[in-house]
């Protein structure tokens, strides 16, 4: 097992050595994990090509090492702990035993359908145990998962399937979600009929049970897995063979698949986990992400299972069958760490404290949050409220490209400010620089943050396209990981993330690229021109707002606008869709064409009083309609 960090002593101590000795540290925390053969060499890594090489040589499944490796000394202790969507239904186990068991029949299952190692398997699926004992069970013989979150269009897992050129999906018939349920077999029907040429297979999941369409590449999961042997070898992967894709907005273009390799991830994950969350052997954790994010990849399956924890699964969304749903939940199963998202925190504080104070929430030992800046009124609520000023919150900041969380409090062990992330993992060397990539050194200074040394869990390339890969994160400043966010570094040392510099959004902390919610819009036949930027939104953290020129008079806006949330949810899905939209008649542009971003931005904030200089743009005339137009 990884080190587990116990004191600010400690955590002084192991971080210098981490620093002076990344080699030796983090050879030390990957020999507490089962290898076939152990590695080379620890790390061999430049940031320019970018070619980065962990545990070079070394041979392992992470599988054995988040289950085989547990089955003696905690078999019969619960690995997975699901619980539905409906609070009256019964909640399921599976033990080490179990989970291990059903995984290999799923191994066997995959292989029997012609899936081997490195072939590529897209899940679809709602938070089902099938989902993660699918996902294990790719790990288990290599074949590479890209799980795609259950909330996006056909034409969004159609972009991702063709991407990656998966054999099989795996799905469900319907999910779950909430009073509804959501027909997700039909989602895929209709990604596949989008061209999806490489798809071989498609696992179909029996959840509710409702009827589906059939066609000539369904099979059920339940008739290919129930007969199946529950022994599978765990194929011997090489540190550096990839893991897992997961698909990422960034400022420009579609979504890129985020590649991550066994044995860093493994690493870093378990090592992660262990120290951010201070679980202990008999805790009950819970996650609340969506395993179609890197949080339920790596905080829900990985981690946790890596660390013989036990790891909550819900199947449901906070506000069924109200809002006390998270509470009663974590009184139900006497949780002791629970990870959320502020929009959630956020949209649960709204509804009043009756629904918090209901339950029974002593269990609680830790908080943790993530995906987006945490406010300091959501905080202070967090922290009164649901921690009884008893439990130290973790703000974890982290990225689908780090794998890992990367900033964050140890419980316990470091002190905690509302807003901040505030001290770097053992292993991670982050560094403030401007916008010339000069190092702001010292205290209470603000700049752009990036990463001077690898951790085991870095991004190694994006699936297909490695120049995309140098050219996002390790060209904008030489030798550097650029994460793409600003942040603060108070007078004591302590990091504060303040968001995204670049043409990103986060609404409800999911990522989003402008560009890509702008390409969507586009596919309407009216739209000549659009152009989407973030505004501070009281529950989403960030709402869309979409200026748009059309080609001809709109005569009825309200059945423009929608048509253009249609065209999104299509496009993209649900969580894309503009909140706010503007017919304009022009945007504000530079003499070499590109649109003026501040002035959107600031009149979509509802701040048009002072646009600064405004003298040098190429249309300055139209300042005034997008100003009188505004909808903030
Ligand atoms: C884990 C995840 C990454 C982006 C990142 C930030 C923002 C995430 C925090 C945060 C402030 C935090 N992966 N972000 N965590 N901002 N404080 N604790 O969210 O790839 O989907 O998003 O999310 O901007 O760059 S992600």
């Amino acid at each position: 097992m990884p080190l587990q960090i116990k004191s600010l002593d400690e955590y002084k101590s192991v971080y210098q050595r981490s620093v002076d000795d990344p080699e030796g540290f983090w050879a030390e925390q990957a020999e507490t994990f089962n290898w076939s053969k152990k590695w080379d060499k620890v790390l061999d890594w430049n940031f320019r090509e970018p070619d980065i090489n962990w545990f070079v040589g070394g041979k392992t499944n992470i599988t054995e090492n988040a289950l085989d490796r547990h089955l003696e000394t905690r078999g019969d202790k619960v690995a997975i702990l699901w619980e539905p969507n409906d609070p009256n239904a019964p909640s399921k186990t599976y033990t080490y035993k179990e989970l291990h068991a059903e995984v290999c029949k799923a191994a066997n299952a995959l292989k029997a359908n012609g899936i081997g190692k490195g072939d590529r398997v897209c899940f679809y699926m709602p938070m089902v145990p099938e989902l993660a004992i699918g996902v294990l069970a790719c790990a288990r013989i290599g074949a590479i998962h890209s799980v795609v979150f259950a909330g996006f269009s056909a034409t969004a897992l159609a972009d991702r399937i063709k991407d990656a050129t998966c054999k099989m999906v795996i799905c469900s018939d319907y999910n779950h979600r909430g009073a509804k349920n959501i027909p997700v077999k039909k989602v895929v029907d209709d990604a596949l009929a989008m061209g999806c040429e490489s798809i071989e297979t498609v696992l179909v999941h029996k959840n509710t049970g409702e009827d589906v369409a059939w066609n000539d590449v369904d099979k059920w999961w339940h008739d290919e897995v129930d007969g199946q042997s529950t022994d599978c070898p765990a194929e011997q992967m090489d540190s550096e063979d990839t893991l897992f894709i997961l698909y990422t907005s960034g400022s420009t273009g579609k979504p890129k698949g985020v590649v991550h390799t066994v044995g860093g991830y493994m690493v870093y994950t378990a090592f992660s986990f262990k120290n951010v969350f201070q679980y202990q052997e008999d805790d009950i954790y819970w996650c609340t992400a969506d395993i179609g994010w890197i949080t339920g990849h790596s905080y829900i399956i990985y981690g946790p299972l890596l660390a013989g924890a036990t790891t909550m699964m819900f199947e449901g969304v906070p506000t069924y069958p109200d809002a006390g749903r998270f509470w009663q939940v974590c009184e139900k199963h006497k949780v002791n760490q629970f990870y959320t998202a502020p929009t959630a925190i956020r949209a649960l504080m709204a509804y009043g404290d009756e629904f918090v104070e209901k339950y029974d929430l002593s269990s609680l030992r830790v908080l943790g949050s993530v995906g987006e800046p945490i406010n300091e009124e959501a905080w202070n609520w967090y922290n009164e409220k649901v921690g009884k000023g008893n439990c130290p919150i973790a703000d974890t900041w982290w990225q689908t490209e780090t794998g890992g969380i990367l900033i964050s409090p140890l419980p316990g062990i470091t002190d905690t400010k509302p807003c901040y992330a505030s001290y770097p993992l053992p292993g991670v060397q982050p560094i403030l620089v401007d916008p010339d990539g000069n190092e702001l050194t010292g205290n209470d200074v603000e700049g752009l943050l990036c990463m001077k040394f690898p951790w085991p869990s870095i991004i190694r390339t994006t699936y297909g396209d490695h120049e995309r890969c140098r050219q996002v994160y390790f060209s904008t400043f030489q030798d550097m990981y650029f994460t793409g966010d600003g942040a603060r570094r108070d007078k004591d040392g302590r990091l504060r993330i303040i968001g995204r510099v670049d043409d990103v959004i986060n609404v409800s902390g999911h990522r989003m690229g402008t560009a890509e919610v702008e390409n969507a819009i586009n596919e309407h036949p009216q739209v000549v021109e659009s152009a989407v930027v973030g505004f501070p939104h009281e529950i989403k953290g960030q709402g869309i707002y979409a200026y748009i020129i059309p080609s001809d008079d709109i005569v009825d806006e309200d059945q423009f606008i929608k048509e253009i949330r249609a065209v999104v949810t299509k496009e993209i899905g649900p969580i894309a869709k503009p909140d706010q939209v503007q017919v304009v008649p022009g945007l504000p542009k530079t003499r070499s064409g590109k649109i003026m971003r501040r002035i959107l931005r600031k009149v979509a904030s509802g701040d048009a009083s002072n646009l600064g200089d405004i003298s040098t743009l190429l249309n300055p005339e139209v300042v005034e309609a997008v100003k009188k137009g505004a909808k903030a």
